[in-house]
C-alpha cells in the first residue's frame, strides 16, 4: 500500500495525504507554526496510521521517499499559507512549519542537502522550517546523525525535541545538541491537572527550556483547565487549539 501511495502512476484509492495542526504562541494566542503529519489511505480509503506505516517505510527503506514527500507539501502549504494569509506574516514573527523526522531517514541521505533543496524548491529560507526528532531517534544516533544535526543546525534550520520526557538521557542531550525547542510529551499535559508529579514534570521542563533559552511546546492540550495551568509563556498545540487539517486553519478563535 504505502508503494502504491507513493507512485504517482497508480491508479487506485491508496494515496499518501499531509494533514496539518496548529501551535499558538498562548500569551498572544498568535499562531506560531503548523506541524505536518502524514496520513495513508490505501486502496480501499480506510485510513492506516503513521505508528504503522512509518516502521514499515523504515524497513523498506520507503522512508526517504516518503519524507522528502511530506517536506515538499510541507513547504508548499506553507507558501501558500503565507499568500493567503500575509498579515500573519507581517505582524512580527512570520508562521513557520514543523515536519518530523524519523531516525533512519537522518540516517540515509544528506539530510542536509535534501533540506537545503526543498527549502530552495519553495524560496523558503531555513529559518522557516523546523524538525522534530525523538529522543529516542537522538539516543541511538551516532556521530553521522550528530553531524547531520549540526549542518542542519548550521543553516539556520530548527531543530526541536518531539514527546519529549519520554525518552532518556535527556538533560545530557540538552546540552550537547544542537536543538532549538523541546515539545513536551501529551501524556504529562493528559495527567498535569489530576497528578501532581505530571504537573511537577512539566514546571520542571518548562523552567529548564526557558534557562537554556530553547523554545517550548506543549503538546496534546484538550481541556481549558490544562489551558490555564501553563505559563503564558510556553507555546501550545492541542485539540482545544485546533485540530490536524489537510487544509490548515487559524482555529483559535477564542
Ligand atoms: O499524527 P499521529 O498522532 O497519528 O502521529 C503518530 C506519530 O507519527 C507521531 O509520533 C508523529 O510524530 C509521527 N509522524 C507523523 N507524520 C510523520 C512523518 O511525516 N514522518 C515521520 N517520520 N513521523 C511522522
Ligand atoms: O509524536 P507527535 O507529537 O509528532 O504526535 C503528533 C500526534 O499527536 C498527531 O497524530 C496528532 O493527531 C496527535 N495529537 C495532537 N494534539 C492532540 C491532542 O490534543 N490529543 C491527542 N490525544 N492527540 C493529539
Ligand atoms: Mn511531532
Ligand atoms: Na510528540
Amino acid at each position: 500500500t504505502l508503494r502504491s501511495a507513493l507512485d504517482p502512476e497508480h491508479r487506485g484509492a491508496a494515496r499518501l495525504n499531509v494533514v496539518y495542526q496548529p501551535v499558538y504562541d498562548l500569551d498572544s494566542r498568535a499562531l506560531t507554526s503548523f506541524e505536518a503529519l502524514a496520513r495513508l489511505r490505501d486502496d480501499e480509503g480506510a485510513g492506516i496510521t503513521p505508528d504503522r506505516f512509518i516502521p514499515v517505510a523504515e524497513d523498506t527503506g520507503l522512508i526517504s521517499e516518503l519524507g522528502e514527500r511530506v517536506l515538499d507539501d510541507a513547504l508548499g502549504t506553507l507558501v501558500r499559507w503565507r499568500t493567503a494569509n500575509p498579515l500573519d506574516s507581517d505582524s512580527g514573527v512570520p508562521v513557520t512549519i514543523a515536519v518530523n523526522l524519523s531516525a533512519r531517514q537522518a540516517q540515509h541521505v544528506d539530510m542536509a542537502a535534501v533540506v537545503s533543496a526543498a527549502l530552495g524548491r519553495h524560496r523558503m529560507a531555513p529559518a522557516d522550517l523546523i524538525l522534530e526528532l525523538t529522543e529516542s531517534v537522538l539516543l541511538e544516533s551516532g556521530s553521522s546523525m550528530l553531524r547531520q544535526l549540526g549542518e542542519l543546525r548550521e543553516l539556520g534550520v530548527g531543530i526541536a525535541i518531539d514527546d519529549f520526557g519520554t525518552g532518556f538521557a535527556s538533560l545530557r542531550y540538552l546540552a550537547t545538541l544542537p536543538v532549538s525547542a523541546v515539545k513536551i510529551d501529551r501524556s504529562f499535559t493528559a495527567t498535569m491537572t489530576s497528578d501532581e508529579t505530571s504537573s511537577s514534570i512539566v514546571r520542571a521542563i518548562i523552567n529548564l527550556a526557558r534557562d537554556l533559552e530553547l523554545g517550548c511546546v506543549v503538546e496534546g492540550i484538550e481541556t481549558p483547565d490544562q489551558l490555564d495551568a501553563l505559563p503564558s509563556f510556553v507555546q501550545g498545540q492541542g485539540y482545544l487549539l485546533g485540530r490536524p487539517a489537510e487544509v490548515p486553519s487559524n482555529t483559535w478563535i477564542s
